[in-house]
């Protein structure tokens, strides 16, 4: 496409400029043969610019599952290889979301300018791949999961806004560096052609300004509008079994201990949702059928009604690595999941509940889990708020004691009694275990890797952290300073065995210097935590965790 000086198929030269030379005076001196070839790509970047925006904009009305990136995006996010999501998550933590927009956009960036490129000899052909490029959008979004055949239109919209403007900018390109000076303005021409050269340069740089500034204005709308609009809209029923109160000492009295209960602003978010799911809890449902004697529906004013429990679990993620921080605790409140499916009836010959999101995740829970004495919830509320957004409101499931892969789905729309050999869920299929029982965990917390740590007065260091072992609770915490012995740790309150516990042990006469500092865990039931390492893969990381500190 590059190939400078061969005439372009329509007989104009590639840089625009007309073919045989007319008019009078000498040959400018300085002819635009750069230029062109960066500012059509910038004219592609544009164009492909106004497809967002405009879409964006248009999805204001649709809501934020209808924007092409957010389609698309989630498309990514659900074909991507679980070693890779394992990537990015331990690379990038909770920015795996920034980081998967900011690498499409490169991508997009990228083949928009080749748009642009191919524009400036052949405009047809190009119209024609940004207009696929908006089909193969509008096809994504028909796939996602919460979209219906409408959502397409803001991407049609900006498809037919975007394809018109790419044609218009590459001929205002076109036009100034294909100028030729007219003999009353500038003999010499070149300050004229430059001046123009600029000016349209202005104009696409404006127009790329402007869809940018019209693309993050309105995506900002569509999430502040989500969260206002998903803030409190019902009032939280009372509890009809209260859970306990939680015991002062269940916080280790140390700075830099976490909070015993996890701030909802605070707790850690994981989910392959790129917006969050809207869910409108005036005609919210959720449907229990399969294996069932009766299927049922229940709305959110029936499910309010329901004798609520509140109890506190402390969630964590399969991905969650040795030492982490995937894993918080929160006060509950919801309907036991038992008591619907009890009314629904399940048949003989089921071992499996398959909670399904509006967003299309689904995860696989063994139904012993759902309909033995723990305390598995159809939860509404977290820290006496209606679930925030991003936890799942209006209704998620809480399951205590599996990962939240195999239990916790947000958003819930659907339960689906059934077998293991019959379905399968969202991280099943891609490599994780069909079955996820949280392993035990423990952590230090104080002090950070590579902290320095100042005795007190009497000579002493103390340190601290937080453990796990969810329906089994923690029994014991040992920790073991560089190769010393094993010393038990100071436990604080056990509040439940479905949450974490926290211990600190003070280390008397802390030498100054280098050290490492292990931990260890024995839960309600005996079980030692192993030292051996395993990957958050298949089914959750084990091994202890190791600090490095300094004592000074
Ligand atoms: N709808 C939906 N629910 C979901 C997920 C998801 O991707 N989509 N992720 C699950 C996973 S892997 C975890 S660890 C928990 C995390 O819940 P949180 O974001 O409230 O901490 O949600 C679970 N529920
Ligand atoms: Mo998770």
């Amino acid at each position: 496409m590059s190939g400078r000086g061969a005439p372009a198929t329509d007989g104009e030269r590639e840089d625009g400029t007309a073919g045989p030379r007319r008019g009078s005076g000498p040959a400018p001196v300085h002819r635009p043969e750069r230029a062109p070839g960066r500012w059509s790509a910038l004219v592609g970047v544009v164009a492909g610019l106004v497809l967002v925006a405009v879409a964006e904009l248009a999805s204001l009305a649709f809501g934020s599952s209808s924007a092409p990136f957010v389609a698309v995006g989630g498309g990514v996010v659900d074909i991507v290889p679980p070693a890779v999501k394992d990537l990015v998550i331990g690379l990038f933590g909770t920015w795996d979301k920034p980081i998967l927009f900011a690498s499409m956009f490169v991508v997009y960036a990228l083949i928009t300018a080749m748009i642009g490129q191919l524009a400036r000899s052949r405009p047809v052909p190009a119209a024609a791949a940004l207009g696929g490029l908006g089909l193969f959008a509008m096809a994504v979004v028909l796939t996602r999961a919460q979209n219906t055949p409408l959502d397409v239109l803001p991407t049609l919209l900006g498809t037919l806004v975007a394809v018109p403007t790419l044609l218009l900018l590459r001929r205002a390109v076109r036009g100034t560096t294909g100028a030729e000076p007219t003999a009353s303005s500038e003999p010499t021409g070149a300050p004229d052609a430059a001046w123009l050269r600029r000016r349209s340069l202005v104009g696409v740089g404006l127009v790329g300004v402007l869809a940018v500034v019209v693309a993050a204005g309105a995506r900002g709308v569509n999430a502040g509008r989500e969260r206002a609009r998903q803030v409190a809209r019902f009032v939280l029923p009372a509890p009809r079994e209260s859970a306990a109160p939680i015991a002062a000492g269940a916080q280790v009295d140390l700075e830099g201990m976490p909070p015993f209960v996890t701030p909802n602003d605070d707790f850690y978010r994981i989910d392959t949702a790129l917006a969050v799911p809207n869910v409108d809890p005036g005609t919210w449902t959720l449907r229990i059928h399969g294996l069932v004697d009766r299927e049922l529906e229940v709305d959110l004013a029936a499910l309010l009604e329901e004798p609520m429990t509140e109890t506190h679990v402390t969630l964590t993620c399969v991905s969650n690595t040795v030492g982490g921080d995937l894993a918080g605790n929160a006060t509950w409140l919801g309907v036991p999941v038992r008591t619907l499916l009890e009314r629904a009836g399940v048949q003989d010959g089921a071992d499996m509940v398959l909670s399904r999101s509006i967003d299309g995740f689904t995860a696989s829970t063994p139904l012993e889990a759902l309909t033995d004495s723990r305390d598995s919830l159809l939860a509404v509320g977290m820290n006496g708020q209606p679930l925030p957004a991003e936890h799942g409101y209006p209704v998620r499931m809480v399951v205590p004691g599996l990962y939240g892969y195999v239990s916790a789905t947000k958003w819930l729309t659907e339960l689906k009694v059934t077998r293991f050999a019959d379905d399968t869920a969202y991280w099943t299929t891609r490599g994780w275990s069909e079955r996820g029982p949280i392993k035990i965990a423990s952590r230090i917390d104080v002090p950070r890797s590579f902290a320095e740590l100042s005795p007190d007065a009497e000579g002493a260091v103390t340190l601290g952290g937080t453990a796990w072992a969810q329906q089994r609770g923690i029994a014991a915490i040992e920790v073991r300073i560089d190769d010393g012995d094993w010393r038990e740790a100071d436990l604080g309150a056990e509040v439940s065995t479905d949450t974490w516990t926290q211990w600190s042990l003070r280390w008397e006469d802390a030498e100054p210097g280098d050290h490492s500092v292990s931990v260890r865990a024995t839960d309600g039931e005996g079980e030692v935590q192993t030292e051996e390492r395993a990957d958050p893969a298949p089914n959750g990381a084990s091994g202890w965790h190791t600090v490095q500190f300094t004592v000074v």
